[in-house]
């Protein structure tokens, strides 16, 4: 079968449960775990921050990071399919007791203008706002197609919300993987961002955890927040020295997943019933928008091996990683020749 449905379904490897089972480890919420601790200190100087917290989940990382860079009543900016708008049930509002305004994207993508225009203020409203106080900015953009900023919007994106007394927050969960599309240094991209989120248990291929990195004061307030939302973890090395061999050995190789996604979507483009909007194809996803029903397609493409997820009635999702191989894309390309041809 070939599992396409997300870079989360990656299973760690013999050498990467070797390293999990030679770790060491001590009570992490006493600051025990030299391997937790070795981990936020590699990922802050991989990206030029100070300091890093080890965290659950992607979504603990974001749900920490808002909370932790404002108040209750203050409202976040983010783009308008962002996974921290649509997949993470609304923790902005449920846990930190912010609203949100949204901006529409390109492919995901925010014009930095768009966000300018997006960021009000309480000074000056006679308090009818809210207080913007965080934009959220998403590379790749998940929901964009696995698209990729330039680093010149990202700059200028941070630069306005400093103007404007923002903090700023980078859901890097792919972060790698635009470092490798784009070939910028991952601390150039995270440079002016107050904070950013990476997963280690996407196309990196650790089975749980991610990282939350920033200034020593901004990670003392999440590692805070993290512990109120009950993700103090005690032995938690050995989930770490996942993460350890995933930075080691897993970035360089993303380059394959987004091959792979292109040569599928370059195929599959050419169909009658399906197409693609191979500009968007930047990284290992890519979006394929249906003729059929897109729930008729994941069912047809399950009976014959390939599985996938459906994301709009329309549209299905194709994620490439490292559990992936060319027999898989091939199977892949075959089993939507054959539904191309009912
Ligand atoms: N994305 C998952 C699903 O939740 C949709 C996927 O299959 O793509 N930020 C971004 C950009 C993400 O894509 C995800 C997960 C997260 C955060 C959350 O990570 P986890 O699942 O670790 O909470």
């Amino acid at each position: 079968m070939a599992d396409l449905r997300s870079d989360t379904v990656t299973k760690p490897c013999s050498a990467m449960r070797a390293a999990i089972a030679a770790a060491e480890v001590g009570d992490d919420v006493l600051g025990d775990d030299p391997t937790i601790l070795a981990l936020e200190a590699k990922i802050a100087t991989m990206l030029g921050k100070e300091a890093a917290l080890f965290v659950a989940s992607g979504t603990m990382s974001n749900a920490v990071a808002i909370r932790a860079q404002t108040q209750p009543g203050d409202e976040i900016i983010t783009e308008s399919t962002s996974h921290i708008y649509i997949y993470e049930g609304g923790g902005f509002a449920a846990l930190s007791g912010c609203s949100v305004a949204l901006v529409k994207g390109h492919s995901g993508l925010m014009k930095p203008s768009d966000v300018e225009d997006a960021i009000r203020k309480s000074d000056g409203s006679l308090g009818h706002f809210p207080n913007g106080s965080l934009v959220c900015v998403e590379n790749t953009s998940n929901r964009g197609g696995g698209t990729c900023y330039s680093l010149e919007d990202l700059d200028e994106i941070c630069r306005i919300a400093h103007s404007k007394n923002c903090k700023t927050h980078l859901d890097g969960a792919r972060l790698f993987n635009a470092v490798v599309a784009t070939g910028v240094d991952a601390a150039r991209i995270a440079q002016d961002f107050d904070t950013v989120s990476i997963c280690l248990s996407k196309g990196l291929g650790a089975p749980v955890g991610s990282l939350l990195v920033g200034s020593a004061a901004d990670i003392e307030r999440a590692h805070r927040w993290r512990k109120l939302f009950g993700g103090g973890m005690r032995q938690a090395g050995i989930l770490a020295a996942a993460g350890l061999y995933a930075l080691e050995n897993n970035i360089e190789r993303l380059a394959l997943d987004h091959e792979r996604a292109l040569r599928f979507a370059t195929a599959i483009n050419g169909l009658a019933n399906f197409s693609v909007n191979l500009g968007d194809v930047q990284t290992n996803m890519c979006y394929v928008e249906t003729v059929a029903p897109a729930i008729d397609v994941v069912a047809a493409l399950a009976d014959r091996g390939v599985y996938l997820f459906d994301t709009s009635p329309h549209t299905v999702r194709v994620v490439t990683h490292l559990d992936v191989d060319d027999a898989d894309i091939d199977r892949a390309i075959t089993a939507f020749k054959e539904l191309d041809n009912l």
